[in-house]
């Protein structure tokens, strides 16, 4: 193999270098030629001198020819291995965010822990007692059948209602107190308006008998409603529940037409939001409060949160509607 031959083949830049060192450093037979000059004939001198430049240039030549190669090689090397696919689908902007239904959840509940309500979960599978019973619905009520409610084998259902959060409340102390049940809720209902799981936000509020008036309801729910609607009329009309009376339903001006009429509000100008009323004493009666009064209410926060963001309907909250989720990101 001669020389350039060898330095064609050096494998990489390490190899080609002590090729180098080897064909052109001190010890290398060029810088010896190069050393012996000074003992050569007068008249060659000058000969010996050009073969030997000739033959260093080429070398050096061909070094860096082979070393632009194996640069070359290395590149290539190093680039297809920290690559970037400049067409991938960049993802970093797509931040999540609290869906609609739980940063609704999350405004009422910061509401009322503002004005000291305890926060409460409970049992989503309950039993008759705690979902249906102490809540003044007795055994063979329209609201405990068969196809509203989801029945399990042993007795027990999914909780209609949050409501059986307040009876174990009550069950496990002494009033007074205030507080919130937030939280998920089954029944068996599947159309435009109704899905089989939804949420509800239900308050309790309990004192001694006399100290709970329906003033004092009033007052706190416009409050409510005027912070988390912003400055709409609030309106109160008497209603029926099983477990408050009296009880009443409460409207607020329709938001999407500032009560002018609209086929949200069936141009009546106002759009229900909620329900409440007066503790029921059967109620009271069931988890053995004596000489107390209180107040109750509950909201579905689908409807609140459909109608404070304009979401259309609940297709829209449960079907992953990207126009609705990108305005909560
Ligand atoms: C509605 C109406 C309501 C209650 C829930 C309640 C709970 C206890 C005692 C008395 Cl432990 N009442 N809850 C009272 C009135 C209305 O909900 O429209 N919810 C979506």
């Amino acid at each position: 193999m001669n020389y350039t031959e060898r330095i064609n083949l050096a494998p990489s830049i390490d190899a080609l270098e002590k090729l180098r060192v080897e064909l052109l450093g001190k010890k290398s037979a060029i810088s010896e030629g190069f050393s012996s000059l000074k003992n050569a004939a007068p008249n060659e001198k000058a000969k010996i001198a050009a073969a030997l430049n000739l033959q260093k240039e080429e070398l050096s030549n061909a070094i860096a020819a082979r070393k632009a190669v194996l640069e070359r090689e290395e590149f290539d090397v190093k680039a297809s291995k920290e690559a970037i696919d400049v067409t991938l689908f960049d993802f970093s902007d797509l931040g999540g965010s609290l869906h609609p239904i739980n940063r609704a959840m999350e405004e009422i509940v910061e509401y009322f822990l503002g004005m000291n309500f305890d926060l409460k979960t409970g049992p989503l599978v309950e039993d008759e007692f705690h979902n249906f019973e102490a809540l003044n619905l007795p055994k063979h009520h329209p609201a405990r059948e068969m196809q509203d409610t989801f029945y399990m084998n042993d007795g027990m259902a999914l909780r209609t209602h949050t409501s059986n959060v307040q009876i174990h409340a009550m069950l496990s102390q002494k009033p007074p107190f205030k507080m919130i049940a937030p939280g998920a809720v089954f029944r068996r209902d599947y159309d435009l308006t109704h899905t089989p799981m939804f949420h509800q936000v239900e308050g309790l509020v309990v004192d001694e008998k006399g100290a709970i008036s329906f003033a004092n309801l009033k007052h706190i729910l416009e409050d409510f409603l005027n912070s988390f609607f912003g400055d709409f009329s609030v309106r109160f009309r008497p209603s029926f529940f099983p477990f408050t009376e009296p009880s009443a339903e409460v409207d607020v001006g329709c938001v999407f037409c500032g009560s002018k009429g609209c086929r949200m509000c069936k141009n009546t100008g106002w759009l229900e939001v909620l329900g409440c009323g007066m503790v029921d004493p059967n109620v009271f009666k069931a988890v053995g409060y004596e000489n107390v009064s209180g107040y109750a209410f509950g909201m579905g926060v689908e409807r609140l949160a459909t109608l404070k963001y304009r979401a259309g309907d609940l297709r829209s909250l449960y079907e992953g509607d990207l126009d609705l989720l990108e305005r909560f990101r």
